[in-house]
């Protein structure tokens, strides 16, 4: 079948879907590393994985609204200035389980680990477009251009067969300060097939379907991409909209992800012994926007106690202070209380712009399931 190739992956995964391959790593792995080893990184694919093995010969072709399409080869990307970004991808669909508990939603079923962080390896894409004549802070070229296209070689069914695509906005693509990639690295090693070898965009700070793997090529275009991705997935309607109103170009395709938060080392129901928990997960905000504050209750959502919050160890976490935090990366919120009888866990998030996650899933629920970032509960039963 067209699954025979795929790459091997670790066995602790939690697998969603086989084929495609839809896989994200059990909430302990997930929190175990700041930066998230690659195995236990998150896959979300929508068709088989590509196998490029000419290296020597693969290249991206550079297409659309440029007076010199070209063609680049690695060499030519290698050639470029190399940035390591510390980033974490979040697929919109993260937490999609929970929300479909409350009324079915249409997508691939994911726990709350359909993120991770990594460092990335590769090329700005500003540095890029320079080469075909496109000077960095550019929101729109003589000719017209004005969003960046990504197109991959993989072959998705939602798009009967062709392939995948996205784009951004080409201000952000030239915006050396949006630390867009070009990556063939992933945590210092060369990125392995189920991640978009040999070369993938990455977008900081937005939804990670932006984030087009196995790219094949990128087109200066006018209006934004026209792909099934951009136009009619990945977009947030709001609850009253159901598959008989849907009106696909009423919205505009997600681009930041807000604020999110999960506890990881609990599961969804937990017996614990003695009372005692160690309240521990993640926190991470759209658009480079720092996390301001993690609030845990122990009771349901009625009182609140700060969790601290940390990137590096021994390094202290300053939301927004580019120097000691890492701009586009999530951060880890820890706290131990005594839970002296059954009780709902909660954990919000907050960002530097005071964005709060909503309280109940009920009021963002939409038909796709995206963007669930309601207030994330668990329960402890206490057994003697
Ligand atoms: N790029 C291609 N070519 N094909 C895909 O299916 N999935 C997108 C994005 N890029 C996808 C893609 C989605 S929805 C997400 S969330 C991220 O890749 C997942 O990246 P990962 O598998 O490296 O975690
Ligand atoms: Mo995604």
């Amino acid at each position: 079948s067209e699954y025979s190739q795929e790459p091997p992956r670790h066995p602790r995964l939690r697998i969603n879907a086989k084929e495609p391959f839809n896989a994200e790593p059990l909430r302990s792995d997930l929190i175990s590393s700041y930066v998230t080893p690659v195995d236990f990184f998150y896959k979300r694919n929508h068709g088989p994985i590509p196998i490029v093995d000419d290296i020597e010969r693969y290249c991206v072709s550079m297409t659309g609204l440029i007076d010199n399409p070209k063609q680049l080869f690695m060499k030519d990307i290698w050639n470029l200035p190399k940035y390591n970004v510390t980033a974490t991808l979040q697929c919109a669909g993260n937490r999609r389980t929970a929300m479909s508990n409350t009324k079915t939603v249409k997508g691939v079923g994911w726990d709350v680990a359909a993120l991770g962080n990594a460092v990335w390896g590769g090329a700005k894409l500003a540095d890029v477009l320079e080469l075909v004549g496109i000077p960095k802070l550019t929101s729109a070229t003589p000719s017209g251009g004005k969003h960046v296209e990504f197109v991959s070689i993989d072959k998705c069914k939602e798009e009967n067969g062709g392939p995948y695509k996205a784009s951004i906005p080409l201000s952000q693509a030239t915006n050396p300060d949006a630390d867009v990639l070009l990556a063939y690295e992933m945590n210092g090693k060369t990125l392995n097939r189920d991640h978009g070898y040999p070369l993938r965009v990455v977008v900081p700070g937005i939804i990670g379907a932006r984030s087009v793997k196995w790219l094949d090529s990128i087109g200066i275009i006018t209006e934004e991409c026209q792909g099934f991705f951009m136009q009619k997935d990945y977009k947030m309607f709001p609850p009253s909209v159901n598959w008989d109103n849907i009106d696909w170009s009423t919205r505009k395709p997600q681009m930041d992800f807000p604020v999110q938060s999960a506890i990881c080392s609990l599961e969804d129901v937990n017996v614990v012994k003695n009372g005692k928990v160690t309240i521990k997960g993640y926190a991470v905000s759209g658009g480079g926007r720092g996390i301001e504050r993690v609030d845990i209750s122990v009771d349901g959502g009625k009182t609140w106690v700060e969790a601290s919050r940390y990137q590096k160890a021994g390094i202290p976490y300053i939301a927004g202070d580019i120097s000691s935090s890492d701009k586009w990366a999530w951060v880890f919120f820890e706290a131990h209380t005594d839970v002296p009888k059954d009780a709902e866990i909660v954990a919000k998030a907050v960002d530097i712009a005071a964005n709060v996650q909503p309280e109940s899933v009920e009021t963002i629920w939409n038909l796709r399931g995206i963007l669930n970032t309601s207030w994330h509960r668990v329960h402890v039963r206490v057994g003697h």
